[in-house]
């Protein structure tokens, strides 16, 4: 691989169990199979499958809330610190499972840091209920609440540092019930719905969402919730939303990120295979992911640490 290429220590989380459906356990070993790995090296990316996690039972089914909560608590602090034990210097690539893994996720990559990262979290959703306020009663619906400390303890202090809302976004979102807006509101996290996405252009939104993850602090991740895309190109998740990100776009927003050398971990979440017989789903996944993690452009070094220039072309 390029000498600039970061190394990239892929994880897989096999969890669902924030999940109204189990498929999304599959993803990581499904795509461990398919071209992932193979999209990764082509793309002159150092990736190296450093272990899957798998959870202590397999389905949600007739868990109350409180069993739910300790679960997914559960596993997201083995998963945290499975995240902050990685070695220093490499980039920490999480495969769910559900989104309800994230809650560990970036608790780990802020032990890394010894601060909180800036996050961008693209999702169709919100996933900023807590338990009092979930009307559906899945824990994927909480965890961007429990990473910014709201919610029961079970997720919402699991050791690593809080999210800091002035370093936090969300892009795409089109479907959320009131009071998971309101605490974002509360908090004075900006949210690009998919309403400001298609008037804007996703590429403006990105820059804008660089600047608010990328300020005060070195250090910002990215948790991508596939159904954030449209789901008529794919389709292959556990809530599809109409009127999502066209996925060429989004590919052409992430290739920015090999610009950013404080891009420190990506996330991608909500994969079901189950439901991608002919792999279509699959083959955007691995473009998304050659896309955040690709080699850095030798050009580019200089500018590396400027945001703007990134904006400007
Ligand atoms: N807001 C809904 C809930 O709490 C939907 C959450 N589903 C997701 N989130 N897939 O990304 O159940
Ligand atoms: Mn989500
Ligand atoms: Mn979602
Ligand atoms: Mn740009």
């Amino acid at each position: 691989a390029a000498g600039n290429a970061p190394r990239v220590h892929i994880l897989g989380a096999a969890c669902a169990l924030g999940a109204p459906h189990a498929g999304s356990a599959h993803a990581p070993s499904a795509l461990r199979s398919a071209q992932l790995m193979r999209s990764l090296i082509a793309a002159g990316v150092d990736a190296q499958w450093v272990d899957t996690l798998h959870p202590v039972a397999d389905t949600n089914d007739a868990f109350d809330m409180r069993t739910r909560l300790e679960l997914n608590g559960a596993f997201a602090r083995t998963l945290a610190k499975a995240v902050a034990a990685l070695p220093a210097g490499v980039l920490p690539f999480v495969l769910g499972g559900d989104h309800a893994i994230a809650s560990g996720t970036w608790r780990g990559v802020g032990r890394r840091l010894g601060h909180a990262p800036g996050l961008i979290w693209i999702d169709a959703h919100l996933d900023s209920h807590t338990a009092l306020t979930t009307h559906s009663g899945n824990i994927h619906g909480m965890p961007l609440a429990a990473l910014l400390g709201e919610g029961d303890p079970a997720l919402a202090a699991i050791a690593g540092p809080t999210l800091d809302p002035q370093r936090t976004c969300v892009i795409g979102a089109r479907a959320w019930e009131a009071e998971e807006h309101a605490l974002l509101q509360r908090l004075g996290v900006r949210v690009f719905a998919m309403d400001e996405v298609r008037a804007r252009g996703l590429a403006a939104v990105f820059c804008d969402a660089l600047d608010i993850v990328r300020a005060g602090a070195p250090g910002f991740g990215l948790s991508l919730d596939l159904d954030a895309i449209e789901p008529s190109t794919l389709p292959a998740v556990t809530c599809p939303e109409v009127g999502g990100i066209d996925p060429a776009a989004l590919v052409a927003a992430l290739r920015h990120l090999r610009a950013c050398e404080d891009f420190v971990a990506l996330e991608l979440v909500e994969y079901r295979p189950d439901l991608d017989p002919e792999g279509d789903s699959a083959h955007w996944i691995a473009a998304f992911a050659a896309a955040a993690l690709g080699p850095r452009p030798e050009r580019c070094k200089s500018a590396m640490k400027r945001a703007p220039s990134l904006c400007q072309h």
